[in-house]
């Protein structure tokens, strides 16, 4: 006959991830051991978790109807669209009773503007702010624009976001895109049959997989197929393209007429199919999405905190001299890493001058072939030369830029993901090498976040092109000089103000991306010592508490151990129940 033995540590059975981690905060809150950081952090994550908005954006080309199609998921328009690349600025559509705007500016020092409206002006009032038309090349400095209005659709806990189109002449719309990627957790990538899918989308598109989780695909326009056949070509050519290209099988692809569908045909917009799947969406996935992210993060934290209880633990109960000696162990292991660290951060500053070298060797590259590309472009039609240069070096300039950002861009994420790996590898060990001298069980956390160019963007974009003193040509002009000598003057001066311009922009773009190649290494090399003397510390003191207390109060030891191991099985528990919502 088996006894069953009735345990006090509760299981969770029905317990909602909520619910688990104000258990696990509670249990933190009435620890001795030193958690707080990990409190913090839990902390911010259930806030996040219990507002429980979905970010959900509408990606994709300019033109492609993206603006359109989230006022025909509203119901009204509230966002311009027109038939030139447009939308210049996010735009996130947020529930609220009463409408109004709110205008978050890239200086956080400037306060974000909130501007009352009612319903029916709320089209005409966001044009001034998120429109390429409106606001060109966001002089305004907008970071981004909330739309807060009453809708039953928001009102389910989303929050819709209108994006720039990538792939415009406007580049800083495609870069403003790209940076806002993170912060989506599912999306609509929106095409259409005109034409069907272009390589920047497919480039896109790859990033926009390795960022957001979830995808919608949605193929509008499709009132400009006549029949059914051509409609099932392009339906099918995108799938084979989504499947070849991307590795992307069994997309879910709805077909859509925006412009229909906001002129009220439902029936051929096809508008109902995609309201019933979003609808779906939200009822069963929505709070999925958004749950496994915070419980990844949680159990990582809940783990550390494990570890330290286990410290703290075998600290109190160890015989004082065998403690000692683990200490000392340790000690020696920590500066082992230290020592590994230290050669890491060398390497960092390595891969940084080559990077360094790199923009300038790229920079010289750009400043010949620019000179050359403008000497070739007014050589044959010399007449018009200003005027051929003042329209077409800012657009030149315009995506060199963005061509220079881009290639930075993945070469420091590159560099840095691979430090990043080994340097999670090296805190890890510190964890790990206390757990194996205390011989305590642990598991390392998952990594997180990727490090990224720091963007400085737009400041260079309004001086591109500066255009030559009218005066300068007046007094070749008037000089009394034969023709030809004047042409050549004229040509010799045009020739000088091309190279200075162009040397003036290649040195603002250097400039740029090297303050932010800087930056980006800057900051992941304090946030890596950051984390080092975090962990050092945690480890550490769960130890020097547990000595000091055995030190001051030896009598009370007993009931502390009781209480910490009733706190790590609970943990561990909660643990378990969290992963099994993951
Ligand atoms: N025929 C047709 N035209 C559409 C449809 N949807 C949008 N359009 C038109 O396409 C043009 C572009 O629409 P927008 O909604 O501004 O496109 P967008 O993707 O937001 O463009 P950007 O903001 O520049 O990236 C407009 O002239 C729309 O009227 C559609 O289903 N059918
Ligand atoms: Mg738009």
């Amino acid at each position: 006959m088996s006894t069953v033995i009735a345990s006090s540590i509760p299981t969770f059975n029905n317990s909602s991830p909520i619910e688990l981690l104000n258990e696990s905060i509670q249990i933190l809150d009435d620890s001795t051991v030193p958690v707080k950081n990990e409190k913090e952090k839990l902390k911010e994550l259930l806030t996040r978790f219990n507002e429980g908005k979905l970010h959900l954006a509408v990606l994709g080309q300019f033109k492609r109807g993206k603006s359109t199609f989230l006022n025909c998921l509203i119901g009204k328009k509230i966002l311009p669209s027109s038939v030139v690349p447009l939308t210049a600025i996010p735009t996130f559509l947020i529930y609220s009773e009463q409408p109004f705007l709110r205008i978050i500016f890239e200086n956080e020092n400037k306060q974000p503007e909130i501007v009352k409206t009612n319903i029916d002006s709320i089209e005409t009032l966001i044009e001034n702010y998120v429109t390429e038309e409106k606001n060109p090349e966001n002089k305004l400095g907008i970071s981004f624009v909330e739309v807060h209005l009453p809708s039953e659709l928001l009102k389910q806990g989303i929050v819709l976001i209108d994006t720039p189109g990538i792939g415009s002449t406007f580049t800083h719309n495609t870069e403003t895109t790209l940076n806002f990627l993170p912060q989506c957790d599912a999306a609509f990538f929106v095409v259409s049959p005109d034409p069907p899918i272009t390589e920047v989308e497919v480039d896109f598109l790859k990033e926009v997989s390795k960022k957001v989780p979830r995808i919608f695909f949605i193929l509008n326009k499709i009132d400009y197929l006549s029949s059914k056949e051509e409609l099932d070509k392009i339906y099918e050519f995108f799938k084979k393209m989504l499947s070849e290209k991307l590795k992307i099988e069994n997309a879910e692809i709805y077909l859509l007429s925006a412009k229909l569908a906001l002129e009220g045909d439902e029936d051929n917009s096809r508008i109902n199919e995609l309201r019933k799947a979003l609808q779906e969406f939200i009822y069963k996935e929505k709070d999925k999405t958004l749950q496994k992210a915070i419980i990844i993060k949680s159990i990582n934290l809940l783990n550390e905190v494990l570890l330290e209880i286990n410290l703290t633990i075998r600290s109190l109960t160890l015989p004082l001299e065998e403690l000692e000696e683990k200490i000392n162990l340790f000690e020696q292991k920590v500066d082992e890493i230290k020592e590994e660290i230290i050669i890491a951060q060398d390497v960092l500053k390595g891969d940084q001058k080559r990077l360094l070298e790199k923009l300038d060797e790229k920079s010289d590259e750009l400043e010949k072939t620019s000179i050359q590309h403008f000497f070739n472009r007014i050589k044959d039609d010399f007449e018009n030369s200003e005027k051929i240069l003042e329209n077409e070096i800012p657009i030149y300039f315009e995506k060199e830029f963005g061509n220079f950002t881009r290639y930075f861009n993945k070469l420091v994420s590159e560099t840095l993901k691979k430090h990043q790996i080994r340097a999670d590898k090296l805190i890890s060990s510190i964890r790990e090498a206390s757990a194996k001298i205390f011989d305590i069980p642990y598991k390392a956390p998952e990594s997180v976040g990727v490090f990224e160019l720091k963007q400085k963007p737009y400041w260079v974009k309004s001086k591109w092109y500066t255009p030559l003193l009218e005066s300068i040509f007046d007094t070749i002009k008037a000089a009394i000089l034969p023709a030809p000598l004047k042409r050549k003057m004229k040509e010799k001066k045009i020739k000088e103000h091309i190279s200075q311009i162009i040397s003036n922009n290649i040195a603002n773009i250097h400039w740029s991306i090297l303050q932010s190649i800087n930056d980006s290494f800057r900051s992941f090399s304090s946030a890596l010592n950051e984390r080092l003397e975090e962990t050092i510390e945690a480890t550490k003191g769960a130890i020097n508490i547990a000595i000091k207390k055995r030190k001051e109060q030896t009598t009370k030891v007993e009931d502390e151990v009781k209480k910490l191991k009733k706190d790590a099985e609970t943990l561990e528990q909660i643990i378990k129940n969290l992963s099994e919502f993951s």
